[in-house]
C-alpha cells in the first residue's frame, strides 16, 4: 500500500524536523503533541526550538498545507513515535512517553499501518511497545504473534542526527531499521527511502535498539578517556591539547576532546539504558559515566583555587550551553559548573553566553550577570572557558595575558 499519511507523535528536537523533511517530500503530515502552545506555534508556521533552518522548512510546508499539528492523534498509514526517553530514579529508562504515544495512538490505528519507534529505547522497548499497542487494539493482529501477515507493521529505526545539523543528518545519515518481523522492516524501509540519501540497513528491532546505544556509549567512553588524561595532565604538567594532536597523528589513534563534562539529553542518558540491562557486565560504560558526571567538580574545585588567589575574585564563564554554537541549555555541565560557583559565593560572577537572550532563572537568583565578552575583559580577573562557541575562538588571545584563565575546552 502507498504511504500517503505520515503522523508524528512528538514534535521536539528529532520530530518536528522529521515531520517538516517527510512533508517537505509531498506526503501529507500530522504532528501531534501534548504541548498545545507547541502546537499553535507550529500551526502559526513558526517554530518553538532553535535548529538552524527549520523555521524555514517548517514554515513552508504548514503554508502548502503538508503539515499540520495537533494534540489529538488522527487515521494515518505511518505512526512515527518521537518522545523522550528519560531516566528516572537509579539511572533506569523512563518508558512512561512511549507508553503514552501507544495509549493515545492505539484507538485509531488501523490494518495495514506501519508503526515505528524513533525515541532511543533501552533493549526490548518496540517489543514492550508491540505489546502495549496489542493490549489496547486486541482486535488487530500483531507482528509478535503471526509475523509477516501482521494487520499492525512495527519496527525501531533510532535517530541519530546531531543537534545544530539535523535537517542535513536526516537525510545525508545510514538509517538502521530493526522491524519486528521482516515485513516491518521492508515497509520501514519504504518510508525511509523516500527522504533519506544515506543507506537504509535492515536487522531486527533488538539489535537496532542497542546500535544506538553503543552510538552514543562510544563517545561517552571517548570523551571520559579525554577527560580522564586532561586530569592526569594536569597533575603531570603537560598541555593535554597538544598530547592528544601528537598522539591522534597515528594512523589508529583518535581521542575526542576533554571539556566540562558531557551534557545534552542523549550521551549523558543512553549508556545507562545498557548499565541498567547488564549493570555486572557494563563496566567500562557505567565508569565512563561516572567519570564524565565527575568532570563538572574538578572544574568547579580548579576555579576555587584559582579564586583563592585574589582578593576579589571576579570570574567570567564563558559559555553556558551543553556544546558549542547552539543555545540549548539543557543538561549542560557549563550551566551547572556556573550554578555550583554562584552558589558557593567563590566571588563574582560574570556569564557570557552569545546564544541566550536572557539568563535562566536559576542564575539570576543568584546575581549571575550576562554581559558581553569586551566588558568582561574589562573587569574580570579570572576567565573560565566552558564552551567553545566560535565567538571565543575567534577572540585575540593576547587579551588574556594578564588574567588567569581555567581554559576547559583548549581554546586559549
Ligand atoms: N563533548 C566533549 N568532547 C568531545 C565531543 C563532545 O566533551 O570531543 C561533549 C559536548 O560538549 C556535549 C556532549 O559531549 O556536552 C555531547 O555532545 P555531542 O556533540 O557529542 O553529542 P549530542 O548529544 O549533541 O548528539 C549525540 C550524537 N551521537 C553521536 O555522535 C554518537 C548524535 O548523532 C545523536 O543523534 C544524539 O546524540 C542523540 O540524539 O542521541
Amino acid at each position: 500500500m502507498e504511504i500517503k499519511t505520515v503522523s508524528v507523535i512528538g514534535l521536539g528536537y528529532i520530530g518536528l524536523p522529521t515531520a517538516a523533511v517527510i512533508a517537505s517530500r509531498g506526503m501529507t503530515v500530522i504532528g501531534v503533541d501534548v504541548n498545545q502552545k507547541a502546537v499553535d506555534t507550529i500551526n502559526e508556521g513558526k517554530i518553538h526550538i532553535v535548529e538552524p533552518d527549520l523555521d524555514i522548512v517548517v514554515r513552508s510546508v504548514v503554508t502548502t498545507g503538508n503539515l499540520r499539528a495537533t494534540t489529538q492523534p488522527e487515521a494515518a498509514d505511518v505512526f512515527m513515535i518521537a518522545v523522550p526517553t528519560p531516566f528516572k530514579e537509579g539511572n533506569a529508562p523512563d518508558l512512561s512517553y512511549i507508553e503514552a504515544a501507544a495509549q493515545a495512538i492505539a484507538p485509531v490505528i488501523e490494518q495495514g499501518n506501519l508503526v515505528i519507534l524513533e525515541s532511543t529505547s533501552p533493549v526490548g522497548a518496540t517489543e514492550k511497545l508491540a505489546g502495549w499497542l496489542k493490549e489496547a487494539r486486541p482486535d488487530l493482529s500483531y507482528p509478535q504473534d503471526v509475523g509477516d501477515s501482521a494487520d499492525i507493521k512495527i519496527a525501531h529505526c533510532p535517530e541519530r542526527v546531531l543537534p545544530g545539523y539535523v535537517l542535513q543528518e536526516l537525510v545525508s545519515n545510514d538509517r538502521v531499521i530493526g522491524g519486528i518481523s521482516k515485513a516491518c522492516s521492508e515497509k520501514a524501509v519504504k518510508l525511509y527511502q523516500t527522504f533519506v540519501r544515506g543507506e537504509c540497513i535492515i536487522t531486527n528491532a533488538r539489535t537496532a535498539e542497542m546500535a544506538k546505544l553503543t552510538e552514543n556509549s562510544f563517545r561517552d567512553v571517548n570523551i571520559a578517556f579525554a577527560n580522564e588524561l586532561s586530569m592526569i595532565c594536569d597533575k603531570l604538567k603537560i598541555n593535554v591539547w597538544e598530547l592528544i594532536r601528537l598522539a591522534n597523528r597515528h594512523p589508529r589513534v583518535n581521542i575526542l576532546s576533554p571539556g566540562p563534562g558531557v551534557g545534552g539529553h542523549c550521551i549523558a542518558v543512553d549508556p545507562w539504558f545498557i548499565v541498567d540491562s547488564c549493570p555486572d557486565e557494563a563496566k567500562i560504560i557505567r565508569q565512563a559515566r561516572l567519570t564524565n558526571d565527575a568532570k563538572p567538580f574538578y572544574v568547579i574545585n580548579q576555579v576555587e583555587q584559582v579564586a583563592d588567589q585574589f582578593k576579589r575574585p571576579v570570574i567570567a564563564c564563558l559559555g553556558l550551553t551543553f556544546k558549542a554554537d547552539i543555545d540549548d541549555l539543557r543538561e549542560s555541565p557549563a550551566l551547572q559548573i556556573v550554578e555550583e560557583l554562584s552558589a558557593k559565593n567563590v566571588g563574582q560572577i560574570l556569564a557570557i553566553e552569545p546564544n541566550i537572550k536572557s539568563l535562566p532563572g536559576s542564575l539570576v537568583e543568584k546575581n549571575v550577570e550576562l554581559i558581553t565578552l569586551e566588558r568582561a575583559l574589562e573587569i574580570a580577573n579570572i576567565f573560565v572557558v566552558l564552551v567553545d562557541h566560535k565567538q571565543f575562538k575567534a577572540v585575540d588571545k593576547a587579551l588574556f595575558a594578564s588574567k588567569a584563565v581555567i581554559d576547559t575546552r583548549g581554546v586559549i
